[in-house]
């Protein structure tokens, strides 16, 4: 007998191809152009049948009894099993009774105004079966629209500032080759966060080929020098020329303010680049020198916020200043407070450097947080699955959503505007895992607790789906057929189905069809399409757009049996060097057309007008290090796509028995009594978590651990009260946001305590238990 055929399929973490295996499971080999495949590929081959799958849909027992309503228990109860169609029926009806109808009023409030879909999350890879376009599609034509989220867990504080100051970051850094300029033309790559190659895993989409690995050994290879910035020691891959840097966590600002006051102070500004392509360095200036506030901003200032030798401060400075330099800032740094400030003090420092026309010198934004961040820029707008309008104005910055749900009508800002909080009574999540993703979790808990409907799809019985009322068991991407495609990423790729579908699991396209049917909205939602007839109509927009650019293409019937089909690169020269060549003709999109090193809008949201440092809550030199001494980073998963198939096997091998792995220094952990393999208490204020320890020398002092992902699992613990024994880091984080301008969120940094757990600890539990089954 033949064995069966390699399948072609993507994912976030890479293109690749699969087979079924004789005993069961998947053969994954990845995509033969692919220079350094992700180990992520590793996590698929359980996606398929592990327990965690839904197989029908759930209906929680108190939703079910007593009816819609705000209900504490949710997270608590228990759920009923029903077959499709009377689960359909009951939410088909519930969602009648919130307003939704093909009939939407065309003036006066629209039912969509209480209905929260902003969804956030990552969901799978695939241009039709996205949930959040699903789900945001659906809404728009239900109910007129809904109460929508703005920016990203990823990037809001740093977006934001950006925005003003530079222009939109998801623009800007996806149209510049910074990788073929850092492998080619830098000589100092000065990156604050460092440049994670376990990060670059992952874009958004797709991530054909993972390129940062070769960027980086050809600068190496040309001798140029590498400086993390990080409080980790493995936030860069061993170079030689590299150098680590380990400030405290969230007093970049500061150190980047001693460079500038030497560069000052020595004459080492750039002048020339500041006077033709910035604008209000001399407000800045006042600030540096510390005529406007008192304070000169100097090495020896530096020094005693950042914990790193001022001599050091003063050599990279110097160091910098000499070569052609790119001043790269990954997301972590805005994700805590005043998070915009290290990112425009960043674009400032670079500015004051210089040479920014030159290839391979200037300001990056998330080069190494984002795979494809730095690839060369594509020529061609990708299929997208068309949303419809959504006339609801309301909206939220997507972390404040505990506010949205607790505080309705409280007023909020945004961009220097005040807004309020929506009434909501109706939660749709689709494609997110806000039970992850979200801060300080026991007030993300109180807040679900609120509306009167919850509804979630998730193929996996997640913490967030033990928060809804109605759970709709969906499949996940290796069941489906779809079209692969990304930003920055050479290729459109056939996604093959790899399995059946789970259990009765359905497409979240054929459950909102379903929907859409049972309130009288079916043919303004599917057009009269099933998923095959959209992925053929979806394949043709591809197909002409390439054609006006002279580009011949298969029929869809050929591209499907597994093609992954080249894209044009954009040839054009992009904005940033156009900007260079001539900052009158190509102005930046700000409001003086250049960088802006003084914002009027950050002033007049109450933020100083020119990078600052602002001290936060929740760093080591605050008040509350007192009471819990460590910092936690909170940062990203090596071994998976945030909460996404935590149970796979990559995921599960660097886990111990199960429970998730926090790194501390060596020299804490002795001093705490605590040794490899034990298990330790996090906690602060707000709430616990258990990990696993594993001591590192490469982890500053002072300094804890912790990747997001693991499912979250509160357990009330005799004596301790409930502690999330998975460890999940939003169990302590905090929900305060980067700042009024933002409103971004802050997971990455908080204030805990740690100390060995006393006694036997607890198990983990189970992924197939986080949600209680009937
Ligand atoms: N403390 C702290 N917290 C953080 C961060 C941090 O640095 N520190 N980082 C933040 C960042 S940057 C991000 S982007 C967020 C990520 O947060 P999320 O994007 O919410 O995390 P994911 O685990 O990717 O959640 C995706 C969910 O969608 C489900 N899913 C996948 N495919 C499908 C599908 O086709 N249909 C349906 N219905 N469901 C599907 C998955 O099973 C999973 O439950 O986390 C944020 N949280
Ligand atoms: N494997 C894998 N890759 C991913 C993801 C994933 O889940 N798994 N998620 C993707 C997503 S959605 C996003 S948004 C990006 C996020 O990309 P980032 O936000 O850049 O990633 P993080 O891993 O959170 O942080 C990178 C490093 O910054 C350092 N850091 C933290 N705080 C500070 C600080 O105050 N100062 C300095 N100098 N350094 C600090 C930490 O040591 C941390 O390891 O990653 C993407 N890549
Ligand atoms: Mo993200």
């Amino acid at each position: 007998m033949n064995s069966p055929a390699f399948r072609q399929h993507s994912s976030h973490w890479g293109a690749f191809q699969a087979r079924p295996q004789p005993r069961g499971g998947l053969e994954i080999r990845p995509f033969d152009q692919d220079p350094a495949p992700s180990p992520l590929l590793g996590n698929i081959p359980a996606s398929l049948d592990h327990p965690a799958r839904l197989g029908r849909p759930l209906v929680r027992k108190g939703w079910l009894q007593d009816g819609p309503g705000p209900d504490p228990r949710r997270g608590h109860d228990s759920y009923v099993e029903m077959d499709w169609d009377s689960a359909l029926d009951l939410a088909g009806r519930e969602l009648r009774r919130l307003g939704a109808g093909p009939e939407q009023p065309l003036a006066g409030p629209l039912p969509g105004t209480r209905v929260f879909g902003g969804s956030y999350g990552w969901a799978s890879a695939g241009r039709f079966h996205h949930a959040q376009s699903q789900l945001h599609r659906f809404l728009n034509c239900a109910f007129g629209g809904y109460v929508s989220s703005v920016d990203t867990y990823s990037t809001a504080a740093g977006s934001v500032i950006l925005s003003l100051v530079w222009g939109e970051a998801f623009r800007m850094t996806r149209d510049h080759p910074y990788l073929q300029e850092l492998a080619e033309d830098t000589e100092l790559l000065i990156s604050f966060g460092g440049l994670p190659l376990r990060n670059t895993a992952v874009s958004g989409g797709g991530n054909s080929q993972h390129s940062v690995a070769q960027a980086l050994d050809r600068a190496a290879a040309r001798g140029c020098g590498f400086v993390s910035v990080s409080p980790l020691g493995d936030d860069m891959a061993a170079l030689p020329n590299g150098d680590w840097l380990a400030p405290r966590p969230g007093s970049d600002t500061a150190l980047m303010l001693g460079m500038a006051w030497h560069l000052q102070d020595k004459g080492l500004a750039d002048r020339a680049y500041l006077q033709r392509y910035t604008s209000g360095y001399d407000r800045f200036l006042a600030y540096l020198t510390g005529a406007s506030d008192g304070v000169a901003k100097t090495p020896d200032w530096a020094a005693a916020i950042c914990d790193v030798p001022a001599a050091r401060i003063v050599a990279l400075a110097e160091r910098a200043s000499r070569v052609r330099t790119m001043i790269n800032v990954t997301y972590s740094l805005q994700r805590a407070e005043h998070g915009e400030q290290p990112v425009w003090m960043a674009l400032t420092l670079a500015a004051m450097l210089g040479r920014g026309q030159l290839p391979g010198a200037g300001f990056c934004y998330g080069l190494g947080s984002i795979g494809n961040i730095g690839k060369a820029p594509m020529d061609l707008p990708l299929p997208t699955l068309p949303q419809g309008q959504n006339r609801v104005p309301d909206f939220i910055p997507v972390a404040r959503i505990s506010d949205l749900l607790l505080n309705p009508g409280a007023p909020f800002t945004y961009r220097g505007q005040t807004h309020h909080y929506a009434d909501i009574r109706l939660v749709y999540w689709a494609g997110g895992n806000p039970f992850h993703h979200h801060q300080d979790l026991t007030r993300l808990a109180k807040a679900f607790a609120r509306p009167e409907t919850v509804i979630v799809h998730d193929s996996v019985g997640t913490a967030s789906a033990a928060h809804a009322d109605i759970i709709f068991p969906a499949t996940i991407s290796a069941e489906r057929e779809d079209i692969g495609a990304s930003g920055n990423d050479p290729f459109l790729i056939a996604m093959q189905p790899l399995a059946a579908p789970r259990g009765e699991a359905r497409d979240d396209y054929a459950i909102l069809s379903a929907l859409a049917q049972r309130i009288g909205c079916e043919a303004a939602f599917t057009e009269g399409l099933d998923a095959a007839g959209w992925l053929h109509r979806l394949y043709g927009h591809a197909q002409a757009t390439l054609a006006r650019r002279g580009i011949p293409t298969p029929d869809y019937e050929a591209f499907r049996q597994g093609m992954v089909l080249p894209l044009p690169l954009r040839e054009a020269e992009g904005l940033l060097r156009r900007f260079h060549r001539d900052p009158q003709a190509h102005p930046l999109a700000t409001p003086s057309g250049r960088i802006e090193i003084w914002s009027n809008t950050a002033a007049a949201a109450g933020l100083p007008g020119h990078p600052a440092w602002l001290p936060g809550q929740e760093w080591l030199g605050a008040a509350g290090a007192a009471q819990h001494p460590f910092q936690l980073i909170a940062n990203q998963p090596a071994t998976r796509l945030h909460s996404q198939l935590d149970f796979g096997a990559t995921s599960m091998a660097a886990k111990q028995d199960g429970r998730e792995v926090a790194r501390l220094n060596s020299d804490d952990a002795v001093r705490l009594g605590i040794a490899s393999g034990d298990v330790i208490r996090i906690w602060n204020g707000r709430g616990a978590l258990l990990a696993a320890a594993a001591l590192s020398p490469a982890i500053r002092p002072g300094v804890v651990q912790l990747p997001t992902g693991a499912w979250h699992a509160p357990v009330d613990l005799p004596g301790l009260g409930w502690v999330c024994v998975n460890g999940n880091p939003n169990a302590v984080t905090s929900d305060r946001p980067a700042s009024g301008l933002s409103q971004g969120c802050t997971g990455q940094l908080a204030l805990v305590s740690v100390e060995k757990l006393a006694g036997e600890a607890p198990a983990p539990v189970p992924h197939h238990h986080i949600l209680p089954r009937p």
